[in-house]
């Protein structure tokens, strides 16, 4: 009877229950038929994820949600009702294989205002699962489905008005692992972006409610990593150390903005653009757009404080979206070496070191000519050539009482700077300082100070080198103008 036609499938089977035995107690081979294995996913809160996969064949991944609506810091000092999955923004990540079924068990805490629903990007038929999870405050939900496709997918709230709910934090990511797994790293990260609308301004304190026409005009308050200002940075930065291999997952929850995310200080070596299968190499930054996701991968060699942003700039620096990744070990001065000594640059040909030193100016004469170079190529370009300044950053020197009235003060000032407010012929200057200019030699300071006292309307007596000198030996140091 074991002869021909049935002994080969016997045979296939039996070495396949071989092959199997030891990774799996309850499925001894993968099949095509619906996974008769059950696991609970283990769904975790940002910036971590989930433990990588190691399975060889696909189970029934039982994921259980609960949608939950707080009040909690956005910013310093201000506070914001999230809603959220899980409790935090963005939404638990939650890590499933290829070919896994996801039975996801969606509740609505009993205290929530609003019905909520979930669409994930990694659903396959219309609606992405919001159809069949629409559920009310007080009730839970399952729906189950076939992860097709590997990759890393965001998920969202869509019930009505979807961008208010999306607004307000409801977003995450679920990553479907290839069958073969992602090849290993050190630390992985789960970092989601999302642009906020509040009905103070950016930095207002207190109590902060949704703005529902800033987020039509898509004019965020704030563009945040993670839910809130600070989140990711200082005492809750991401830590790695040098060499080590890290893998950021990115998401971007929207509702509006797409971004441009970048780590100061690094490349990435791997990036699966929009959170598909096939990485691309050797990208600086990537753009993820509004409802999508990018996994990038890098490897530090430099301890310090990788800053992470979205390129989109005035959103890192003024708008929130920042975070550090903060990477300890030893420094390697030949890959990113120490900043060389500060030198003097007036434009000019640097003279070789065999030119005759330049005759040290002594009478007012050979000052004038001397300074008006000097003044030219330094002073100028913030004072003018025609001494009058750019109000209201620059003031004038032409005809400057503030200028004329004291020569001693000047010398310092030319040295050593000068920070505002100082008033100028009644007008008030003080929103830019000026740098010092010790960098100069005494004689090239002498001479410019002679210029700009004797120029333009102005009539004054020579600085001489030796006046500089003098108050070099003084000590240098910021000139602080009183009013
Ligand atoms: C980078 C721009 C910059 C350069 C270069 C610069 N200054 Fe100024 N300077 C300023 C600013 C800005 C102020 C006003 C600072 C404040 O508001 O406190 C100022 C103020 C002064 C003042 C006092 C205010 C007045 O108008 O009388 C003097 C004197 C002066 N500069 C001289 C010089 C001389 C001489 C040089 C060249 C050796 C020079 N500055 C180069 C920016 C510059
Ligand atoms: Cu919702």
């Amino acid at each position: 009877m074991f002869r021909g036609k049935t002994f080969v499938p016997f045979a296939l089977a039996l070495l396949t229950a071989l092959t199997n035995c030891g990774r799996s107690k309850t499925t001894p081979a993968q099949s095509a038929a619906e996974p008769t294995e059950t696991i609970h996913a283990d769904v975790v809160d940002a910036p971590n994820v989930p433990p990588a996969i190691h399975r060889d064949h696909a189970v029934r991944v039982v994921v259980e949600i609960e949608v939950k609506e707080v009040t909690m810091p956005i910013a310093d000092g201000a506070t914001y009702t999230f809603w959220t999955f899980g409790g935090h923004v963005p939404g638990q990540f939650i890590r499933v294989r290829e070919g896994d079924t996801v039975e996801l068990h969606l509740k609505n805490a009993p205290g929530n205002k609003m019905p909520h629903n979930i669409d994930l990007h990694a659903v396959t038929g219309p609606g992405g699962g919001a159809p069949r999870t629409f559920v009310a405050p007080g009730h839970q939900t399952v729906f189950t489905f076939e992860a097709l496709r590997a990759g890393l997918f965001a998920y969202h709230c869509a019930t009505a008005p979807v961008g208010m709910h999306i607004a307000n934090g409801m977003y995450g990511l679920i990553l479907v692992e290839p069958r073969e797994g992602l090849p290993p790293v050190d630390k992985e990260f789960y970092v989601m972006q999302g642009d906020f609308y509040t009905t103070g301004a950016t930095n207002d304190k207190g109590p902060q409610a949704f703005d529902m026409q800033k987020a039509i005009d898509e004019k965020p308050t704030y563009v945040l990593f993670n839910g809130a200002e600070g989140s990711l940075t200082g005492a809750n930065a991401l830590h790695a150390k040098v060499g080590e291999r890290v893998r950021m997952f990115v998401g971007n929850g929207g509702p509006n903005l797409v971004s441009s995310f970048h780590v100061i200080g690094a490349i990435f070596d791997r990036v699966y653009r929009e959170g598909g299968t096939t990485p691309e190499q050797d990208v600086q930054t990537t753009l993820i757009p509004a409802g999508g996701a990018a996994t990038v991968e890098f490897t530090p060699r430099e301890p310090g404080e990788y800053t992470f942003v979205d390129h989109s700039i005035f959103r890192a620096f003024s708008k929130g979206a920042q975070g550090q990744l903060s990477v300890e070990g030893a420094s390697n001065t030949a890959l990113y070496a120490d900043q060389g000594p500060d030198l003097p640059f007036t434009g000019a040909d640097v003279p070789a070191a065999t030119a005759a030193p330049t005759p040290v100016p002594q009478t007012k004469e050979e000052l004038l000519a001397m300074g008006a170079g000097v003044f030219d190529r330094t002073c100028a370009a913030c004072h003018q050539k025609t001494g009058a300044g750019l109000p209201p950053a620059i003031p004038p020197l032409a005809g400057s009482d503030f200028l004329m009235a004291d020569k001693d003060r000047a010398v310092h000032i030319a040295l050593g700077g000068l920070k505002g407010p100082v008033v100028v012929n009644g007008t008030t200057f003080g929103n830019m300082e000026m740098p010092s200019h010790a960098f100069l030699s005494d004689a090239e300071l002498a001479s410019a100070l002679t210029y700009v006292r004797n120029s333009w309307g102005n009539t004054g007596d020579a600085v001489m080198p030796a006046d500089v000198a003098t108050a070099r030996a003084a000590g240098v140091h910021t000139v602080l103008a009183e009013r």
